[in-house]
């Protein structure tokens, strides 16, 4: 039997168990990345590992998300992440370099080889044939030591394309079909792996926007052949020699297939507030819009950037739209520039801003009250945008620059004919924004340099033999990382600061949710399903464990989510009978007896409702390992118990 391209890169890199779907494996990473809003976290637990040097073949530390200034709190990280890449021989990406996953794809990404970032979208660089996985920063800490990193063996989906997009149907739109098909926990435990001659028409850079957003499927990863397309673009980047071609065996056997006709495509919208709630703009209809933001890590390479350029060149921005523009990157801010497309945009009427993650993540730009703000990003959770009652829809480069002219949401097929856009053959191609570490031999003297703003993170402690606690929180389905852990420009600037974050823990849920677990002490979480979905922050676990959270009990789990849990030592458990999760009420006090004991010999485990004495079975799935770290109270304990 042959292999699909996610069994080659992972069979590849296999170190520990077997490539059996559902069961833990260990796979080699030979890449890392960090932005920094994960990052000081990341180089915080790395520096605590006490290891000299990075032992992957690239590490890169990036500065994308935290580059408002507002105060010293953001610059004084970016000068601690800077200093621990020089001293422990990582690349650093200077801010306003531009976007982590644009910049890995253009400068380092490598077919062929696996990449794990602590940020959920990771996953773009599947669409250059690597295997990039979005985790925690403790994971990523741990991969930059040489660690083993663990993931359960995915299933194996082919989206077989076939057909050519018609002309102002783009990339966003395949991977917002994808989502309207499988939704947000369509991807859970599934690596999704493009095929079919439908993808000899993408480029890498619409590749890369449909990987990219497959971390709204809950997917493993996502990922794409390497092929001439993908020679061409390396080339294009001076960097023909990092080549090599992947493609899955004829004879691969996919447990799922699902066939999308790229013909059949029409432009398409995510509307508020889930990137799964899919429809066309024509459904849509021409709803009045406030603001279009175009960029991000989705939508911001040059090839988005120069279509934008196109049809607004010689037009005006509507009298009621706010326009703002975020290049991915240093190069495509530079191209735009000296080959006058960034004119055009100007001239238009937009506000340009650094290149940078900005709205994506509520670094400014947050629309008016019950604003309606079209944007290319990839998330469009409520309140994300940094304003509670506004409506964000998810849209292609084109339909965003094609209502910012019209005011409302606009087919972009209705502008006539298409300009055409190629791939440039030469990058420009300038690294000044990237820092080299320093020689080995000199890394001693270099000195790590840490802010006031730097807090111990939460330690815990080994796992009790029983746990008697309220049910804190009862939250429904699909909670995302950014109702536990909120960002935005206000809250984003203390992500090294777990005291200070946890005023703001589950906030949008419920206001007095600090209070109340510090009343208690302890306490669990009841959650619907895929509890945990969007962001990799493993904040939304530190800070939990800091309220005193033992375990969250939900329907199911996100990927990225659950494991952040067992590193911090929460326990996730699922509930064996749905159902039951209607019988527990706030305020519930509920007991796990023996929750010792029964984890480490495997046995059954339920949970008491004191309050109404009743007792639910749970479900829990995990590995030897993840018993072990559960035991000794989150991953850092388990390592130090295992080198001590
Ligand atoms: C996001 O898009 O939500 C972020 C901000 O990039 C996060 C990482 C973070 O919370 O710092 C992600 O996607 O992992
Ligand atoms: Fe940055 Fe937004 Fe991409 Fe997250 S999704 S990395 S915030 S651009």
């Amino acid at each position: 039997m042959g292999y699909t391209i996610g069994q080659k890169l992972i069979k590849n890199h296999l170190l520990e168990g077997e490539m059996i779907p559902g069961t833990e494996i260990g796979i080699r990473i030979d890449q890392t990345l960090t932005q920094d809003a994960t990052g000081t976290m990341a180089y915080l637990e790395f520096e605590a590992m006490g290891v000299e040097r990075v032992k992957t073949e690239l590490s890169v530390a990036y500065i994308d998300h935290n580059t408002l200034q507002t105060g010293f709190e953001n610059a004084d990280d970016h000068r601690f992440i800077q200093s621990v890449a020089k001293k422990r021989g990582l690349l650093f990406s200077k801010p306003g370099n531009g976007i982590c996953h644009q910049l890995h794809l253009e400068r380092f990404g490598k077919p062929g080889k696996t990449l794990i970032g602590s940020d959920s979208h990771t996953p773009t660089g599947g669409g250059i044939g690597m295997l990039a996985i979005g985790a925690g920063g403790l994971d990523v800490a741990v991969a930059m030591g040489g660690g083993t990193y663990y993931i359960t063996m995915p299933k194996m989906v082919l989206v077989r394309l076939t057909g050519k997009l018609s002309p102002w149907v783009s990339a966003k739109d395949i991977i917002l079909e994808v989502l309207r098909i499988m939704s947000v926990k369509g991807g859970v435990g599934k690596i999704i792996e493009y095929g079919g001659e439908g993808v000899k028409t993408l480029s890498v850079p619409e590749r890369a926007t449909i990987t990219n957003m497959g971390a709204e499927l809950g997917a493993t990863t996502s990922v794409f052949p390497s092929d001439e397309i993908t020679k061409a673009f390396l080339k294009a980047q001076g960097r023909e020699e990092d080549w090599i071609e992947l493609k899955s065996d004829d004879d691969a056997v996919y447990d799922e297939i699902i066939d999308i006709d790229l013909s059949s495509l029409t432009p398409m919208a995510a509307i508020p507030h889930m990137p799964d709630n899919v429809k066309t703009v024509d459904e849509i209809g021409k709803i009045k819009i406030d603001q279009v933001c175009i960029g991000s890590c989705t939508n911001s390479s040059l090839l988005d950037m120069l279509k934008v350029a196109a049809i607004l060149k010689g037009k005006k921005v509507a009298p009621n739209v706010s326009l703002t523009i975020s290049p991915g990157s240093m190069q495509v801010l530079n191209m735009l520039s000296l080959n006058g497309a960034l004119s055009d945009i100007l001239s238009a009427g937009a506000r340009l801003l650094e290149c940078a993650c900005g709205p994506c993540i509520g670094m400014g730009q947050s629309p008016n009250s019950a604003g309606v703000s079209l944007r290319t990003f990839n998330r469009n959770f409520e309140g994300r945008s940094g304003t509670a009652d506004a409506g964000i829809y998810l849209v292609s480069p084109e339909v965003a620059a094609a209502s910012a002219l019209t005011g409302v949401l606009t087919d972009p097929r209705t502008l006539g004919t298409m300009p055409e856009i190629n791939m440039p053959e030469r990058f420009i191609i300038n690294d000044n924004m990237i820092e080299r570490p320093a020689p080995a031999e000199e890394a001693d003297s270099v000195e790590i340099i840490y802010g006031p703003n730097i807090k111990p993170f939460p330690s815990s402690t080994d796992l009790p033999g029983s746990i008697e606690a309220p049910a804190i929180l009862k939250v429904g389905d699909n909670i995302t990382t950014d109702h536990i852990m909120p960002a935005g420009a206000k809250i984003l600037p203390y992500r090294s600061n777990i005291p200070y974050l946890s005023n703001f823990c589950f906030r949008q849920c419920d206001e007095h949710f600090s209070e109340r677990c510090k009343a208690a002490g302890k306490g669990f979480i009841i959650g619907g399903s895929n509890y945990g979905q969007g962001s990799s922050r493993e904040h939304a676990a530190l800070v939990p464990l800091y309220l005193g959270i033992k375990a969250v009990i939900a329907k199911s789990f996100a990927r990225i989510h659950s494991a952040n849990l067992i590193n911090a030592g929460i326990m996730p458990f699922t509930f064996a009978e749905p159902a039951d999760y209607d019988r527990i009420d706030t305020d519930d006090i509920l007991a796990l007896e023996n929750i010792r004991e029964n984890i480490e010999g495997g046995k059954p485990v339920s949970i008491k409702n004191i309050t109404k004495n009743e007792s639910y079975a749970l479900s829990y799935e995990y590995s030897a390992r993840q018993k072990a770290i559960i035991l000794a109270g989150g991953l850092l304990n388990y390592t130090k118990n295992i080198s001590e």
